[in-house]
């Protein structure tokens, strides 16, 4: 028999039964394009097979990251329920429960890496938990979602009828967009899926991804290069009533609503890229004589869904561990970029008793700390990085 991912098969099953019962289900994604994309095919896959998912996506500037409180108070009134996190939730201990007291029956299906424990959910699938024996353990979110949708749907799926297949080629072009987006390595099973959506990018027919189309010169552009364009638009958007512009834009039926919201998308992005350019000038002139391990900047003035990007620039800079938040009153919120042989996450976890939540990859995680702790995890940081 062939090996399946852990659980993938009993989350399908679930899935299906709760369907079958008319159970309310929720799907809960990470806001950036990975768990847009995650949502998005198993939301597509479940209103195929006749039930209406509700959705919510937390605002990570507002909310942070993950299964939060404010989150579980908001999507309370859909209980009892099958709550789906997408992208999200190896690290929600607390709030995984918090929502089973509250009537929901949890699965998470994440690839981000295991901490200390497992949540304490009905179901978890990530290939990077133990006992897991598919040999490939390094795909988006989006990649799982799109196995769970491949069980969900079975022959509706690709069974040769010219819808079914068009469905199949839809989901691929977009986990290809979001495992790139995710930074996930492009071999194995990876690869594939990446060369299967890719392929017929330039003839998809979701109206949120024709208007690219027609926005960009793509005559001119390889599948690579058109790929870029998109992801660099749709990785980080803002937010309408707990939904992602980007979900909005991929999830619209009618192109010419699809167009205006991509002109306002195309030029929200110009103007954060400034913002970033900007930002990484300033912090490297401050920076540039600092004889620190790490790079570790932040403050009220850096956008929170900048972080990220600005982290990835000054490591390539100054190639560095590097941790760059946003501060809010009470609590700072940050991303971490560390070079290659680098492992920021151990860091994270070295110094995780001044932390509030931490997770993600060896290369790019994130935290959040309150600001009383914030010296203290720079000095803990430092102190771990002088040891190595
Ligand atoms: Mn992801």
């Amino acid at each position: 028999m062939k090996t399946e991912i852990k659980n993938l098969k009993k989350a399908a099953q679930r899935i299906k039964r709760a369907i079958k019962e008319k159970e309310n289900i929720v799907l809960y994604g990470d806001a950036d394009l990975d768990g847009t994309v995650s949502l998005l095919i198993l939301e597509e896959a479940i209103k195929n097979l006749g039930s209406e998912p509700f959705l919510y996506f937390p605002e990570r500037g507002v909310e942070g990251y993950g299964l939060n409180e404010g989150a579980l108070k908001f999507i309370g009134k859909y209980a009892p329920a099958l709550l789906i996190l997408l992208d999200c939730g190896i690290g929600n201990f607390k709030e995984v429960k918090k929502a089973k007291k509250m009537g929901f029956e949890v699965i998470i299906i994440d690839h981000h890496e295991i901490l200390k424990e497992i949540p304490a959910a009905a179901i978890v699938v990530d290939p990077k938990q133990k006992g897991d024996k598919y040999p490939f353990k390094f795909f988006a979110t989006c990649g799982l979602s799109f196995k769970v949708a491949e069980l969900l749907l079975g022959d509706k799926l690709g069974g040769g009828r010219v819808a079914s297949s068009q469905l199949k080629q839809s989901f691929l072009e977009l986990v290809a967009l979001a495992t790139l987006a995710d930074m996930m390595p492009q071999v194995e099973d990876n690869q594939i899926l990446i060369e299967k959506g890719l392929s017929h990018l330039s003839s998809t027919f979701r109206p949120g991804l024709q208007v690219f189309l027609k926005s960009f010169d793509y005559q001119n552009l390889s599948p690579r290069e058109l790929a870029a364009k998109i992801i660099s638009v749709l990785q980080i958007t803002e937010f309408k009533e707990h939904l992602t512009e980007s979900y909005l834009l991929l999830s619209m039926q009618d192109e010419r609503e699809a167009a205006r919201l991509l002109e306002v998308l195309l030029e929200k992005n110009s103007q954060r890229r400034q913002v970033i350019a900007e930002l990484t000038e300033e912090i490297s002139q401050k920076i540039a004589h600092d004889s620190s391990p790490i790079v570790f900047e932040g403050s009220t003035e850096v956008p929170h869904s900048s972080t990220g990007s600005l982290a990835s620039r000054l490591k390539n800079k100054f190639k560095k561990p590097t941790f760059i938040f946003n501060s809010n009153q009470t609590s700072s919120r940050g991303s971490v970029r560390t070079p290659k042989e680098v492992n920021g996450l151990k860091a994270l976890e070295h110094c995780h008793s001044l932390l509030e939540v931490y997770g993600g990859h060896p290369e790019a995680s994130g935290f959040t700390v309150k600001n009383e702790n914030l010296n203290k995890l720079k000095e803990c940081l430092i102190e771990y990085f002088k040891k190595l």
